[in-house]
């Protein structure tokens, strides 16, 4: 490549305070990257209401045709039904076929040398199971009845499953757990669970992954009590959005938690955090999950030094406990964390 074309879409509420901070990451990288080229897109709640739209024709065919990769801020999508919006992000995902999530969890180790206490890897299908909003309301006998499609697909949980054994596979451990909730539906999730086992027997060399197997509720609960028998999860959509969550709440904040929606053409890097309404405007969003997300953009791209140059500098501020958001029990504001980062870049 002669330049990184890179797609910014910062959307709404802290989105519009981190994006502006892993773009300065980037930027500091200098030559391991070919030179940046950034292209400011809108999407989001915000544009829907002042526009109408909440995703423009015009974002979707800039990074089609001449973005290499985007970084998404977050959304505010509103939880009751708005007439004519649907969240820009799970549209994207579809659209750009990204259909895999991938959710390092890491703490920090406060000694470089040891290992950290929480590393895993969280994939989560990105397309399907109930994101695909087929969900309807009639009135039956008894008052109002809402149901909803739940979609799961052997080619979707494949491809995610080898995503998933090909991450655990380039890892010290080579382990994967598969999270599903098959006792109870054996249909839908027992599709998803035989579709991920099925796979070392068709790639041998998959063969060197240990594979275990767990439901999803008792997944959270030893996922609290010990984190580190975890090293990549795979599951699908909706447990995955959850199951990263509740991990992040063991690494101190949501607001250092990166993640990419890759697919095999394009890759996008999004914090895991949302919008942050309760702290938005007041310049104390945490950026350290948006540069993390950059970081892991890069990373998928290949340009693994700069990726971890942007990693280490962020382990070292966390390390050194200066420049630290409100939401690790620091009083930094988002530009301070994000310049004592690029310095260290
Ligand atoms: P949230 O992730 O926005 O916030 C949860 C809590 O974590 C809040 O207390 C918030 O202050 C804190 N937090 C999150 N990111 C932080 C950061 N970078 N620094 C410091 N603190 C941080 O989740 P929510 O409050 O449930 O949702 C708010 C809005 O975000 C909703 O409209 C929801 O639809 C949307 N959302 C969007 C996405 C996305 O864009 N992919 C993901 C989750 C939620
Ligand atoms: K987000
Ligand atoms: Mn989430």
């Amino acid at each position: 490549r002669k330049s990184l074309t890179i797609g910014l879409i910062p959307a709404d509420g802290i989105g519009k305070e981190v994006i502006p901070a892993a773009r300065t990451a980037i930027e500091a990288v200098g030559s391991d990257i070919p030179p940046p080229k950034f292209v400011d897109l809108v999407a989001g709640f915000e544009h829907f209401t002042r526009k109408g739209v909440a995703l423009p024709e015009e974002t979707i065919e800039v990074l089609k045709n001449d973005c290499d990769c985007a970084l998404f801020g977050s959304v505010s999508s509103p939880s009751k039904k708005v007439a004519g919006y649907s969240s820009p992000i799970v549209a994207l995902r579809k659209i750009l076929d990204l259909y895999a999530n991938i959710r390092p969890v890491v703490s920090v180790s406060p000694d470089p040398s040891k290992p950290s206490a929480v590393d895993m890897i969280v994939v989560r299908e990105n397309t399907e199971c109930l994101y695909v909003k087929q969900e309807q309301q009639t009135v039956g006998e008894h008052g109002r009845e809402a149901r909803a499609t739940r979609l799961i697909t052997e080619r979707a949980s494949t491809r995610i499953g080898q995503m998933a054994f090909e991450l655990a596979l380039a890892r010290p451990r080579k382990h994967l757990t598969v999270i599903h909730k098959s006792n109870v539906l054996s249909i839908t999730d027992g599709l998803f669970r035989e579709s991920v086992r099925a796979i070392p027997a068709k790639e041998p060399r998959f063969e060197a992954v240990t594979v275990a197997e767990q439901l999803v509720d008792s997944a959270v609960y030893r996922l609290f009590r010990e984190p580190q028998i975890y090293d990549v999860m795979v599951a699908p959509n909706l447990y995955g959005d959850i199951l990263s969550d509740a991990a992040a709440a063991l690494v101190g904040s949501l607001g250092v938690v990166p993640s990419v929606n890759a697919g095999d053409s394009f890759v996008m890097g999004e914090p895991v955090h949302g919008s942050a309404p309760d702290i938005y405007g007041q310049g104390i969003a945490n950026p350290v999950a948006s540069i993390r997300s950059a970081a892991l953009m890069l990373r998928h791209l290949g340009y693994t030094q700069a990726a971890d140059r942007i990693d280490n500098a962020v382990d070292s501020v966390l390390r050194e406990g200066q420049f630290l958001t409100p939401d690790l029990n620091g009083s930094a504001k988002t530009v301070q964390v994000a310049d004592a980062i690029v310095k260290r870049i």
